[in-house]
């Protein structure tokens, strides 16, 4: 049984229960470790994680890391359809889940952080404003991608949905000035019809 070690308040803790809820993957959650829960600068837990971040994901017995490299191994263990054997389209998968750690996730986290759990008079306004601007970049270039596909790497939802979809909620769903970018809208729409995006990734920010 995989057990996910997170708070579901964390994007990175949402792309493994959204998997999980999506392919009927059977998982344990504790959801009190991150965040205002703490728990994650223990011992025992940086000996699993020695980044002291969330998720932490076992199976059985084999503990990993980095949420984006977990779902994909859970993708091949569980001989999912979301993460395709060609060489090519799963090259098209990897990029855009690459993409968002890299490009993205740096960004995004500064701006939420900044003003989910930031008191305004401890905002640092100008560091904030500089990672909007580069979020805003990211969200131009993956408008565009869906403007010529219907999900991210192609026609079919697949694995490369899973790391943006709770990005894009933030996106939409923050305070925050942004243009108005309607394909990725309409992808976002898209997604938020799925059951499982509905149970774990259209929750309140925190
Ligand atoms: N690249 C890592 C990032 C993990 C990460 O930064 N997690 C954040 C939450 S999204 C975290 O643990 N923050 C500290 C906390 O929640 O206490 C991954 O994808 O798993």
């Amino acid at each position: 049984m995989i057990k996910i070690l997170g708070r579901a308040t964390s994007a990175n803790v949402q792309k493994v229960l959204w998997l999980c809820e999506e392919e009927g993957i059977e998982y344990e959650h504790d959801n009190e470790i991150g965040g205002a829960f703490g728990r994650n600068d223990t011992k025992e837990y940086l000996l699993m994680n020695p980044n002291g971040k969330v998720p932490t994901i076992i199976d059985d017995g084999f503990v990993m890391w980095e949420s984006n490299s977990a779902i994909r191994y859970m993708a091949r263990k569980f001989k999912s359809e979301l993460y395709p054997p060609d060489l090519r389209a799963r090259n098209l998968v990897e990029r855009w889940m690459d993409w968002e750690l890299s490009v993205l996730a740096p960004h995004q986290g500064v701006v939420m952080v900044g003003i989910v759990r930031t008191l305004p008079e401890d905002r640092d306004d100008e560091k904030i404003e500089i990672s909007r601007l580069a979020w805003i970049n990211g969200m131009k270039i993956l408008d565009a991608q869906l403007g010529k596909t219907r999900f991210v790497a192609g026609e079919k939802f697949s694995l490369a949905d899973i790391p943006l979809g709770p990005i894009a909620h933030r996106f939409f769903s923050l305070d925050i000035e942004r243009p108005e970018l309607s394909n990725l809208r309409n992808w976002y729409k898209r997604l938020a019809d799925r059951p499982a995006v509905k149970k774990w990734v259209l929750i309140e920010m925190a």
